[in-house]
């Protein structure tokens, strides 16, 4: 496993970051693990997208090398000086950003890059900033999108073909679409001192992400938490190997509600640093979002209004990170 050398202090002039009292990680915790390969794997994921909005993914044909190579990367730029990373910043909202999260004030214990599918739309300061080596670092950005965006769609078409919609690239088309606004978020949580007794840093607060499904892989230290229907929060033991699954606002709204948009959180750790890579599989700006008529025929039926991507996202970057998103677009 990759570890970061020396401890890294988030060098950034905010001092409050909200804390939180860390949730115990229960040994019969419910979170729902799906084998790709298992026959019944479509019928798992539906269930698993309905009760949870959330699921481990094992057997996903992603190679380990593929996956350490670019931790590597990522924890070789969370290394260096905090004046050179801060050339690849501020993101807006592609670039390196540390502990600012989004542009409306929410703060966390954390460090990150965030980078848009297609290279173009990244800032042209994070080229720079992996100046020594930005074949290596895109290469390995690249190639792992690629992989990432394969494991989404193959999980989007169970979703569609255990939900018996036709055809069964109904979802997966809006992500494999060329002009697909999808996105790669590398995280950093740096070990964080407890605030007070048993309180510790909050590293990304409480969200749902809008895309329309996020698959997230993080080393081996803990942190990620999701919320359950009853609003209680289950801690996720990491597993390197493995990638973890959320719902998406998007389809969310595209079932009608029947799969839900997780709420999820990470708090930073006392002992040891975590480090994340999410790809958010979201459709083209352009792309009209909105239930699936063969889900739901009559448009009466509807829980929410139709909206475009682009819609969605620039009302997402208006919003702080723990408001309810999707609010605006219910029919009364
Ligand atoms: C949450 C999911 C993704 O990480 C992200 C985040 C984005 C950002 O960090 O720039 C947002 C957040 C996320 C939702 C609300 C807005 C936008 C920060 C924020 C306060 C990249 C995304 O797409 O939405």
């Amino acid at each position: 496993m990759v570890v970061l050398s020396q401890p890294v202090a988030l060098d950034n002039p905010i001092s409050v970051i909200p804390t939180y009292t860390p949730v115990p990680v229960f040994t019969s915790q419910p979170i729902p693990v799906v084998d790709l390969t298992d026959p019944e794997a479509k019928t798992l994921i539906v269930k698993a997208c309905e009760e949870f909005g959330f699921f481990k993914v094992v057997n996903h044909g992603v190679r380990d090398d593929l996956m350490t190579r670019l931790e590597q990367e990522a924890i070789r730029f969370f290394a260096l000086p905090q004046s050179l990373k801060n050339q690849a910043g501020p993101p807006e909202p592609y670039g390196y950003g540390s502990k600012r999260i989004g542009p409306n004030g929410d703060v966390g214990w954390i460090e990150y890059i965030l980078l848009n599918a297609n290279p173009q739309l990244s800032t042209p300061n994070t080229s720079d900033v992996f100046g020594q080596t930005p074949q290596i670092f895109r290469e390995a950005v690249d190639e792992y999108m690629h992989e990432l965006k394969e494991v989404s769609c193959k999980v989007l078409e169970m979703v569609t073909e255990g939900l018996g919609i036709e055809p069964r690239d109904t979802l997966s088309k809006m992500v494999r679409d060329e002009k697909s606004d999808s996105c790669l978020r590398l995280n950093h949580y740096p070990t964080a001192e407890e605030e007070a007794e048993n309180m510790v840093k909050v590293g990304f607060g409480e969200h749902t992400d809008p895309q329309i499904i996020s698959v997230l892989r993080s080393n081996d230290t803990a942190g990620l938490q999701i919320c359950m229907k009853d609003g209680s929060w289950v801690a996720v033991p990491p597993d390197h190997s493995s990638f973890f699954i959320n719902v998406g606002d998007a389809l969310q709204v595209m079932t009608n509600g029947r799969f839900k948009s997780v709420k999820h959180r990470v708090l930073a750790d006392t002992r040891r640093s975590r480090v994340s890579m999410i790809y958010f599989g979201g459709p083209p700006l352009s792309e009209k979002i909105a239930p699936l008529s063969c889900l739901v025929p009559k448009q009466d039926d509807w829980l929410y209004k139709e909206f475009t991507w682009s819609q969605y996202k620039s009302s997402a970057y208006k919003s702080k990170l723990g408001d309810y998103r999707l609010g605006l677009f219910e029919k009364q």
